[in-house]
Parts: structure tokens; C-alpha cells; sequence
């Protein structure tokens, strides 16, 4: 490893934290204190982070022994109004800077070649989980649509209402998978199905369950808690 990498990662480390402490100082305060200031430093963080963020770096992983059970449910609602998705007519609409607009059954997805992870979950308001879960590689699905790679953001949209967005570089991460199963079996209803977004080198609220719909755009989507203060970038 050369020393340059080494100090990469202390820096990255360093501004990880401040990107961190300015989502949970807003987090405090949401939606009173949040002001356009705050805003603009969190923005300044973005770059920083996105600047310094190695797009081959690998999230941690762990074995079957150590998945947390049972897993931890999270949404900006109760779990039993978590939505009930029918898998047969569900499509996932991938658009935008996209050569080839699609509208992909899970049979078509699970025609990909899928990924497996044990990896953490990490979410904001300060609890992990470890969990297991499989599918196909976003960069595979963006690949077959014919995305601009060039383009600088991903945006998702899913079936409860929820959105968010990702930055291209995390998008095309080796360990972000469109995740179709966990724990070897079909997502169940509250953790996202049919499809979930599993990014390991994001903040939970990053990845986003449910998805109906994928977006490659040049225009800055926000999300969901992103637009309540949440630093944007919100990488691990
Ligand atoms: N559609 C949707 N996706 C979502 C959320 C949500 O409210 N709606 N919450 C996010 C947050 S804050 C977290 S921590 C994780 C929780 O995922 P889990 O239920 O599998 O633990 O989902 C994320 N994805
Ligand atoms: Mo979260």
C-alpha cells in the first residue's frame, strides 16, 4: 500500500466525520434550524467527499455467523404500512441519460448474473445490522440501458414514496447490488420488496427499498431525508 493510499484513507476518514456530524447536527434540529448556510457546507462536504471517495475501496464483509438476527426494519413509517408490491406486475423503469429506456420484470432481473454479500448495514440515527443479501450488480443493469456514465448522479424512486440518489462513481461500485434476495429467500415485504437498493459503502437511508423506477441525470435529485438536511453524499 503506498503512503499515498494511507493518507487518502486518513482524509477520507476525516471528512467522512464531518460530512457525518453535519447530517446528525440536522438531524437535531430538522426541519427548524436547517438553513441555506448549513446547507452550503454540507454541499462543500459532497464534493470533498465525492472527490476523495476511491471507487474500488471495499466495504467490509463477514460470514453466515455473524448476520444479525433478526434483522432491524427501518422507514420514515411503521413497519406494518410498509407497501405490499405484486411481484408479477412490478417493473423497474430505468430512464434518464439512458440509451435503451427499459421496463424489467424480476425474470429479467434474475437473469443477471447475482452478487452475494454479508455486509453492514449502518444506519444514521446510530444502529448497524449485519445481513445477507443477493442480485444483480447496478453497474450490470446501467450497462444494459445504456447509461451515461459520464452522467453525475442516480436517482431512485420507489413504491412508498421514498427517494434518493447516489453519486455515479458509488453507483458502478463493485458491492452495490440491486438486491432481490436476503437471507437466500425473496426480500420479504418490509425490507424491500421485490427490489432494494444494497449499498454497503452508504449510509442506510442510501439505500432505498421498494424501487420502482432508476434515473441517470445530470440534475441534482435529492431524496427523502437528503432534502431534510441529511448530508447527501453519506459515504462510509
Ligand atoms: N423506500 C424506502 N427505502 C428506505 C427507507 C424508507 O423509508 N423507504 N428508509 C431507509 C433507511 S433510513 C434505512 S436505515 C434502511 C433500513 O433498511 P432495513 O429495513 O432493511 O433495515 O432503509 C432505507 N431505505
Ligand atoms: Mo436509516
Amino acid at each position: 500500500m503506498s503512503h499515498q493510499t494511507i493518507t487518502r484513507r486518513g482524509l477520507l476518514a476525516g471528512l467522512t466525520g464531518v460530512g457525518l456530524t453535519a447530517g446528525i447536527g440536522s438531524l437535531a434540529f430538522v426541519p427548524t434550524l436547517r438553513t441555506p448556510a448549513l446547507d452550503h457546507v454540507s454541499r462543500f462536504n459532497d464534493t470533498m467527499q465525492d472527490t476523495l471517495f476511491s471507487a474500488d475501496r471495499l466495504a467490509p464483509t463477514y460470514t453466515d455467523a455473524e448476520i444479525t438476527q433478526p434483522f432491524r426494519y427501518n422507514a420514515f413509517y411503521p413497519e406494518a404500512y410498509a407497501p405490499d408490491v405484486d411481484p408479477d406486475t412490478w417493473r423497474l423503469r430505468v430512464d434518464g441519460r439512458v440509451t435503451r429506456p427499459a421496463a424489467l420484470s424480476l425474470h429479467d432481473l434474475r437473469q443477471l448474473q447475482a452478487e452475494t454479500q454479508i455486509t453492514r448495514l449502518i444506519c444514521i440515527e446510530g444502529w448497524s445490522a449485519v445481513g445477507k443479501w443477493a442480485g444483480p450488480r447496478l453497474s450490470d443493469v446501467l450497462q444494459a440501458a445504456g447509461a451515461d456514465m459520464s452522467a453525475k448522479y442516480v436517482r431512485f424512486d420507489c413504491a412508498d414514496g421514498y427517494h434518493s440518489s447516489i453519486d455515479m462513481a458509488s453507483a458502478l461500485h463493485a458491492q452495490t447490488i440491486l438486491a432481490l434476495d436476503f437471507l437466500d429467500r425473496p426480500l420479504s415485504r418490509a425490507f424491500g420488496a421485490p427490489m432494494r437498493l444494497r449499498i454497503p459503502v452508504k449510509l442506510g437511508f442510501k439505500n432505498a427499498k421498494f424501487i420502482t423506477r432508476i434515473s441517470v441525470t445530470n440534475a441534482f435529485p435529492g431524496g427523502y431525508w437528503e432534502d431534510q438536511g441529511y448530508n447527501w453524499f453519506a459515504g462510509l
